[in-house]
């Protein structure tokens, strides 16, 4: 069964507005423009929102609903930063995370709770470094579909958490107003009401031929939807895509130069990857699980998108020393990530001659390696992992191959 978070932040252009000035907190709030302009409402506080304001009123409408409200022509820009800093704190959590707007990102956790916890702990972690990095709440929807945790994260705003267990969906649904399930507009839902349909349950006990005849293909989907049907995955996007390598220890160890070497070691592994692929990452993330399985991620977005080892590494290993700092504690994993990939399309000639260097030693490299293995080019820093990793046909042997390689 799988788990699914959806993450939608609470009245966002709004929000970002109150954290930058005070003043606007726990007032009607509307970003959109001046009501004197032909405008609509783009984001509504929650205050505003009792006076019946909503997402695409007329501004004009607004005002005389709410004469209290303080109108605001927002600015993109911020909103944008805003984003970006909200999806970096997703993809620290994990790789499958498929942004579904400027605000709102689907997290697939499948598996995950194992080794995490239970999703609704991590749900909370989410919450919690929104909150304290950006300033915004989000609340969050979980389930087993995409549609239910849509659902969820809606019905839980704001400030909410609402897990869906596995076999409730239904039930869930079932006494929602129809315009809560996804794809029923305006539209849709005129023709539903004409039909006498008017809560999620009763769509979903109706023939699927009719709603078929009535409505066409979207009358299948939202029939499934309304079943808690959804076979739609999480799918990365390619800047939400990462590449990753780590490995666990033999033993957990606090040597630093070990754990130094281990990281070039993976940092070429990933820089390999990257060049193979034709890419270059924004971000590099370091991951450390220590001796007690406390797992904690540092993530730092570079001014330039590389795919150097060098420049990975260098990043990895500041984000190290810095974790290592942070807590003394014997360490049981290291791992490296890069991700905000985006393709290579730079002209080899409008790079200045220092990293072009770089570039050409990096490549020549990765042939190099591609013939004769691993070991055969080494850099000074990875040499030390001889004194730790049993070696064959080129190739150090990792305690775990898969993830290193
Ligand atoms: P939403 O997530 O739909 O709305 P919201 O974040 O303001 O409120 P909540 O999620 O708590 O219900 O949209 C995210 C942002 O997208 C919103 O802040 C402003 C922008 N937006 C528009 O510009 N026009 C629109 O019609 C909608 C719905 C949103
Ligand atoms: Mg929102």
């Amino acid at each position: 069964m799988g788990k699914i978070l959806h993450v939608d932040l609470d009245a966002f252009f709004v929000s970002v507005e109150q954290v930058l000035n005070p003043a606007l907190r726990d007032r009607p709030v509307v970003v959109g423009g001046e009501p004197s302009l032909r405008g609509v409402v783009a984001s509504a506080s929650y205050e505003a929102r009792t006076y019946g304001l909503h997402a695409g009123m007329p501004l004009a409408q607004a005002q005389r609903l709410c004469p209290d409200a303080i109108f605001l022509k927002g600015s993109f820009p911020r909103y944008q930063e805003a984003s970006e800093r909200f999806m970096g704190i997703l993809s620290d959590f994990t790789p499958d995370l498929e942004p579904a707007g400027i605000d709102e990102a689907y997290l697939d956790l499948t598996g995950f709770e194992s080794l995490y916890g239970p999703a609704a702990e991590t749900a909370l972690r989410i919450k919690r470094r929104i909150k304290d990095e950006i300033g915004l709440t989000a609340s969050i929807g979980i389930s087993s579909s995409k549609v239910v945790a849509k659902v969820a994260s809606g019905v839980a705003k704001p400030d909410g958490l609402l897990e869906v267990a596995p076999g409730e969906e239904r039930l869930f649904l079932a006494p929602l107003p129809i315009a809560k399930l996804p794809c029923v507009g305006p539209k849709t839902e005129k023709v539903l009401r004409g039909m006498g349909v008017t809560t999620i349950g009763q769509l979903a006990s109706l023939p699927p031929s009719l709603l078929k005849a009535s409505i066409g293909l979207l009358g299948e989907v939202i029939h499934g939807y309304a079943n808690g049907v959804d076979e739609r995955k999480v799918e990365p996007t390619a800047a939400a895509k990462s590449i990753s390598r780590e490995t666990t220890f033999a033993q957990d160890t606090l040597d630093y130069p070990f754990l130094r070497g281990t990281l070039y070691y993976l940092s070429e592994r990933v820089g390999a990857e990257l060049r193979r692929d034709g890419k270059r990452a924004r971000c590099v993330t370091v991951k450390l699980r220590y001796a007690d399985f406390h797992t904690i991620t540092r993530r730092r977005t570079l001014r330039e998108a590389t795919n150097a080892d060098q420049a990975i590494f260098d990043v990895g290993l500041e984000r190290l020393e810095r974790l290592l700092g942070y807590r003394r504690q014997r360490v049981r994993l290291i791992g490296i990530v890069v991700s905000g990939l985006v393709n290579d399309g730079r002209q080899l000639s409008l790079l200045d001659s220092s990293t072009q260097g770089g570039e050409c030693l990096n490549r020549v490299i990765d042939s190099i390696r591609a013939k004769y293995g691993f070991t055969a080019i080494q850099r000074g820093r990875t040499l030390v992992l001889n004194n730790f990793f049993p070696r064959e046909k080129g190739e150090y042997l990792l305690p775990t191959p898969a993830l290193s390689r």
